[in-house]
């Protein structure tokens, strides 16, 4: 069994309440309560409440006093099952995932109301993003709560992925995640639910029904109008449909999901009906969309009188009581408002800071490239390369975790990379994915959350990315920079990639320009068996989301791709790009399929006296351009050919960096070569047509030479 390291505590900038007494609260029975502990409990859920309610009352003014924050996201009749919800957990243990009308959950956590305030100013507060993100997007290290985004719903995949390590590490914490009813029309919300059951993980979903997604209702959201009844389908799923300002009906739903996914019996999912007593943001009107009929109905389900008469009925406090803790409450809200008001503004200088976490530097100046010459003896080709570069990362760390479409067992990946890998770690190391890119890279957060767990997801072809796209570039991508740097997420994303094979449009595709363009990915290319070992070694050891490009035509070729296998202490910098053939007329610059059919080329045009310098991107991101400008100041000359098209093609960007700063080096215009602006075709001769083919990369070059 995985036994992942013990998660370190680093410091928080702010103080934290000392002396938090909420561990076993999920467990008090409620009928009949009676005691002092129980009393305290229920006293401080209606304080959790209190803060949360009049933190709006004092963000509702503040928004307009031009104090730093523009944008106000109340959670006003969210309050009971929020707050329920944050005091059932153990702080610092279980791991909480809440949406942005969850403040009274991070409340109840134990996050501070002066770092929710400041966070609503965009000021420099240590926690939840440091002025990068709007007000409740919560973030907190060290209380477990992941860096959250704006996207509706994708949480939970990474809540998900969360309880999946924490499963394969044999720990008892369990996640709890929430949602409004609108984000369950969300796929994501769907794969989650079916990960979660088919993985039997200790996963607590929350949705808190407030019956409106800004103006859209209910039934225009989810067919049938229930939400508990949409999901009771997933098998092994416990469903709990509750009135969500009914204190007895919350706390025992949320008594029992606890305890359920202590024990490790699986996902619970709690569908809270509230009412929303505000408008959807600062931004939004409801008379446009609700009648006072409806606004009236709803405050007449407003959880606080209705929690304040269930105490006091209850006889577990007075009236007096009530009102001396509202005072307390409001008098510590206007203090941490005010001290909030106090905190600076994140420093200008810092803004394009941290997108990625520092990676570890190797040496490599004592491994000498792996010439074709090589390669003859001993000659390991890519897929062979990869599969021990994973054999060897995860015999060295534990923490490795290979997962995707068909990776698993006897199949090992549709190519092969991952074969024997089930076999020799185990199916908890390398398992199969549902057919669902969104779950493989969402999982993948999640699972990087937890600190020592390293997933290494395969997505079968690149061409299918894009139903994980917004997982892999509106969340992985950006984590670290939109928790300031507290949350890293080392995720490796394997890709076969590329055409010249008669894929056709679905099995062809080139998307390193998609991927270079999003800030906080690396991305890398191999163009060789050597290459791609010692890369992918380095990839893995990468604290940085790196998406790792393999060319479907390379996997097998053998005689300008296949090399000496490398030994294995034997690494790739990510971000060094090779001079891969040494010249002094023209550089070719290029990547992937287009430096072996350089070097083809190159090889035969050096018998006619005519020299080429080839260099090898191997990382699109970082890239290296010192290497190409030095190779330009010496030739002059330059061709940058890429596979993809090559209209907004990477070779734009590499060319516009020439211009701008080698532009007196040059003796010739920049050329470039890519695909026509046209999908990939499967007809052989068709797609010979639109894929560039050595005869255009040698005319290139011959034209450049002449010029
Ligand atoms: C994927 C996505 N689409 C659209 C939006 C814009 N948006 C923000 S909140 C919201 C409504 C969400 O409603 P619901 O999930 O019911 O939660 P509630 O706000 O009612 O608590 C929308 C459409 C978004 N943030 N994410």
């Amino acid at each position: 069994m995985l036994i992942l390291p013990p998660k370190k505590e680093s410091k928080s900038g702010s103080k934290e309440p000392k002396n938090r007494q909420n561990t076993g609260f999920a467990t008090t029975s409620i009928p009949g309560l009676k005691g002092h502990d129980t009393r305290a409990q229920c006293m401080r859920v209606l304080e959790v409440m209190y803060l949360s309610r009049f933190m709006d009352e004092k963000m509702s003014k503040l928004v307009k006093q031009n104090k730093g924050g523009t944008f106000h996201m109340p959670a006003t009749g969210h309050e009971l099952i929020g707050a329920v919800s944050g005091l059932s957990l153990e702080p610092g243990k279980d791991w909480g995932l809440p949406y942005y009308r969850d403040r009274s959950f991070v409340l109840g956590l134990g996050c501070l109301p002066v770092d929710l305030f400041g966070t609503f100013m965009a000021r420099a507060v240590s926690h939840h993003s440091g002025g990068r993100m709007m007000p409740e997007h919560f973030s907190h290290k060290e209380l477990r709560i992941p860096c959250q985004s704006s996207v509706v719903g994708s949480q939970f995949l990474h809540a998900v992925g969360v309880a999946k390590a924490l499963k394969i590490a044999g720990r008892d914490e369990v996640v709890y995640v929430s949602a409004g009813d609108g984000a369950t029309s969300q796929g994501d919300f769907h794969e989650a639910l079916n990960f979660a059951c088919i993985h039997r993980l200790s996963v607590i979903f929350v949705i808190q029904n407030n019956g409106w997604a800004i103006s859209v209702p209910l039934k225009e959201q989810v067919a049938g109008g229930s939400i508990a009844d949409m999901a009771r389908g997933f098998k092994g799923l416990e469903i709990a449909d509750i009135d969500g300002c009914d204190y007895e009906q919350v706390s025992t739903a949320l008594a029992a999901a606890v305890t359920r996914g202590r024990v490790g019996m699986g996902p619970s999912l709690i569908v809270a009906e509230v009412p929303r007593l505000c408008p959807h943001s600062s931004s939004d009107d409801p008379a446009k969309y609700k009648t006072c009929e409806i606004i009236e109905e709803e405050f007449s389900r407003d959880p606080i009188p209705r929690y304040e008469s269930w105490l006091t009925n209850m006889g577990l406090v007075a009236v007096t009581e009530i009102e001396t803790l509202r005072a307390k409450v409001r008098a510590r809200v206007e203090a941490a408002a005010a001290e909030a008001d106090q905190l600076p503004f994140p420093e200008a200088s810092t803004a394009d800071q941290k997108v990625f976490a520092p990676a570890p530097v190797f040496s490599c100046s004592a491994q000498p490239r792996c010439a074709v010459a090589d390669a003859k003896k001993e000659a390991v080709v890519m897929v062979d390369a990869l599969n021990r570069a994973l054999d060897e990362e995860m015999a060295r760390d534990a923490g490795v975790i290979v997962f995707g479409q068909d990776v698993a067992h006897g199949k090992g990946g549709v190519f092969g990379v991952t074969r024997q890998l089930t076999a020799r770690y185990g199916d908890d190391r390398c398992f199969n994915s549902p057919l669902a890119e969104s779950t493989i890279i969402g999982l993948a957060i999640g699972m990087s959350f937890v600190e020592g767990c390293k997933p290494v997801a395969e997505i079968q072809f690149a061409d299918y990315i894009w139903t994980g796209v917004n997982q892999l570039m509106n969340e992985l991508s950006s984590i670290y920079y939109r928790s300031d740097g507290k949350w890293n997420c080392p995720v490796v994303v394997r890709m076969p990639c590329g055409g010249y094979i008669q894929g056709g449009p679905y099995h062809s595709q080139s998307i390193e320009a998609f991927l270079a363009h999003c800030p906080g990915l690396k991305v890398v290319i191999p163009s060789n068996a050597a290459d791609a070992k010692k890369l992918l070694k380095a990839a893995i050891r990468d604290p940085n989301p790196v998406v790792f490009l393999e060319h479907k035509a390379l996997y097998r070729q053998r005689v300008f791709c296949a090399r000496r296998e490398p030994s294995e202490s034997e690494i790739m910098p990510l971000g060094r790009a090779e001079v891969v053939r040494v010249g002094d007329d023209v550089t070719l610059v290029g990547w992937g399929m287009t430096v072996c059919m350089a070097s083809e080329i190159a090889e035969q045009l050096a018998k006619e006296g005519i020299s080429v310098e080839v260099i090898d991107l191997c990382t699109i991101v970082p890239l290296d351009m010192k290497t190409v400008l030095t190779s330009v100041a010496k030739t002059g000359k330059v061709l940058i050919a890429h596979e993809a098209p090559l209209h907004g093609g990477f070779g734009a960007e590499i060319a516009a960096r020439i211009a701008q700063k080698a532009f007196t080096d040059l003796d010739a215009p920049i050329m470039r070569i890519g695909a026509k602006n046209c999908p990939v075709p499967y007809c052989k001769k068709l797609e010979d047509e639109v894929l560039p083919q050595k005869k255009d990369i040698e005319n290139g070059l011959r034209q450049l030479a002449a010029y």
